[in-house]
């Protein structure tokens, strides 16, 4: 991985010391993580230091859901990580299906065999267990970063290298701003998503985190690893992959942290002020259509 620190002009220090952003909004989690909403960063600033930079972005279109893989690339290629370089990893058993998008140059899709699953959940808890055994094979070799997302969604505004860091989390939509007790973390005590009462500060979405491909690694590798211990014991977190990511963030702390501008359901939410940005959002989608078969 390349990093090079950019020299700061004079004068972009003074504009990057000016405050920007005057709604309120929690900026930096008790661990002094920060949290990124617009107005927090300057992309021409960042971008420098990312030049080199690699990111792979993992997506997964299986069954049905291959349907809403061209609107996915086609806004992913005008948003995401725009002026660097990044590889598409299509994990999918719709090869016939995955449409031909023309992307940026030097960009690429790459399709990648999985196997389908016979219930949903599986289809949604084995991207722990792929994506592991991928970025051992082939994205630690690949790649620098890795952004893992649900594919039900599109893109709708910049979402670029100021995401980047060891390991990131982006705050669940539905409970950036929900009381601690409503946050959906898994409480029965014989699964290992188990989360003690009272702890954890943000509830975490599951349809976007990443990191260095490292870390990325040793996430899905781990939560694969504990689904499987909860398999065995017959027992399921009640949010799936969603629950085991959560407990995972508990016990290692995200270094940067996503607000819901990086994920956001405008069918199912009502967008607040201070959301100056939606960058990420749902898809509108036929539950009965996907799930009958
Ligand atoms: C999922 C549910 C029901 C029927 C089909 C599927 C399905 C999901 C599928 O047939 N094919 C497929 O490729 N998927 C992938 O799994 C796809 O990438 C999708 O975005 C992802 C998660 O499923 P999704 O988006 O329907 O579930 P959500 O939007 O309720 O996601 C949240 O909760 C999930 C666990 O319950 C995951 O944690 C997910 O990351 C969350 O965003
Ligand atoms: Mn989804």
């Amino acid at each position: 991985m390349s990093h090079r620190f950019c020299r700061v002009s004079a004068s972009e220090l003074c504009a990057l010391l000016r405050p920007r952003r005057w709604t309120v909004v929690l900026v930096t989690t008790p661990c002094f993580a920060p949290i990124i909403w617009d107005g927090t960063f300057d992309s021409a600033i960042l971008d420098t230091p990312f030049r080199n930079t690699t990111i792979g972005l993992t997506v997964f279109a299986i069954k049905r859901y291959v349907v809403f893989l061209k609107v996915f690339l086609e806004t992913a290629d005008k948003c995401f990580m725009v002026g660097h370089k990044v590889n598409y990893y299509v994990f999918t058993d719709q090869h016939a299906d995955v449409p031909n998008v023309l992307l940026q140059e030097g960009w690429q899709v790459v399709n990648l065999e999985v196997c389908n699953y016979p219930c949903w959940q599986g289809v949604s808890m084995h991207r722990m267990e792929m994506i592991s055994n991928f970025s051992k094979k082939c994205f630690l070799h690949e790649v620098d970063y890795l952004v893992c997302l649900d594919e039900d969604m599109m893109l709708s505004d910049h979402l670029g290298v100021e995401i980047l860091f060891s390991l990131f989390g982006t705050l669940h939509p539905g409970f950036y701003i929900a009381d601690h007790q409503t946050f959906t973390y898994e409480h029965c005590s014989l699964s290992q998503a188990h989360f003690p009462r009272d702890e954890g500060y943000f509830y975490y979405a599951g349809g976007f985190f990443g990191g260095s491909v490292l870390q990325v690694h040793r996430l899905t590798k781990a939560c694969h690893q504990v689904m499987m211990v909860d398999h065995t014991n017959h027992i399921e977190a009640e949010w799936h992959d969603e629950s085991h990511l959560n407990k995972y963030l508990l016990c290692h702390k995200p270094t940067k942290v996503l607000s819901p501008e990086y994920l956001w359901d405008e069918r199912m939410l009502c967008r607040p002020p201070f959301l100056r940005k939606l960058r990420y959002v749902a898809m509108p989608k036929n539950h009965q259509a996907l799930w009958n078969r």
